[in-house]
């Protein structure tokens, strides 16, 4: 199976509009047209139309960090899956850990979430993953298994022809510690066959990418890793050369 990696940057709460034009440019200066690997950016929603016109023409994709469940309507500060799809996006990370921790989202509103992304014509970034409490616990399947059935039985398998999915351990999130790259590929393996229980061949299609530290100097042996397809990227992917390694480590 050919599944064409992609690295997307998330840039969380980050980057002034000065200091998000060097990187953008930096960023469209380096990716190549060429290249294996997709690259994407999700910015700050206030950054998007910024990021759209750096980025317009060049092989870079950019989106969202988030949506609202919602179209349109009396959803004061939030933002809806077809304005996003206007301003040129092509994902949207929906069910980062820090969204559901600090802002109470459950699976249902992340499978909610997901639907409203497709609906848009958004390709969802589907985040899955376990805290250390629930690692040591051994209860990291049982987790990953939750998060995803919420979603398979609310959408169906064939969703997954157009989404991706991330596999964030909650305790490599902003930590500095990373998966080992075996401890990565155990549950990206898991997560495949999970899929592959509903449909083999969207399993094999589909992307699943690490995320928890990924950067420069670890890319590489993550992304060896049979059933890992790219990386969702934090902080790493606020510098152009450091986001760039990684794109290229994926290629
Ligand atoms: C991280 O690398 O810390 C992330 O949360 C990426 O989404």
């Amino acid at each position: 199976v050919q599944r064409r990696p992609l690295v997307a940057g998330n840039w969380k709460m980050n980057g002034s509009r000065s200091e998000s034009a060097t990187l953008l440019d930096g960023i469209r200066k380096g990716v190549s047209a060429a290249s294996r690997a997709e690259v994407a950016v999700c910015p700050p929603y206030i950054l998007i139309p910024l990021t759209a016109e750096k980025l317009a023409g060049s092989p870079a994709a950019w989106g969202g960090q988030n949506l609202s469940v919602h179209k349109s309507g009396a959803y004061t500060g939030e933002i809806a899956g077809p304005m996003l799809r206007d301003y040129g996006c092509t994902y949207v990370i929906v069910g980062h850990s820090e969204r559901r921790t600090l802002n109470g989202e459950t699976d249902a509103v992340v499978a909610e979430k997901y639907g409203a992304a497709q609906a848009a014509g958004l390709i969802p970034i589907l985040c899955v993953g376990e805290t250390l409490q629930e690692r040591e616990a051994n209860q990291t399947e049982a987790v990953v298994a939750r998060q995803l059935d919420a979603v398979l039985d609310r959408h169906g398998i064939a969703s997954f022809r157009n989404a991706v999915i991330a596999y964030e351990p909650v305790w490599a999130i902003g930590t500095g510690k990373t998966a080992t790259p075996q401890q990565a590929q155990e549950v990206h393996r898991f997560i495949r066959s999970r899929l592959a229980v509903r449909d083999k061949a969207v399993a094999e299609n589909t992307r699943i990418l690490y995320g928890g530290s990924m950067k420069g100097s670890n890319a590489k042996e993550l992304l060896a890793q049979a059933d890992i397809d790219g990386g969702l990227i934090g902080g790493a992917s606020l510098q152009a050369e450091e986001f760039l390694t990684i794109c290229r480590a994926a290629d």
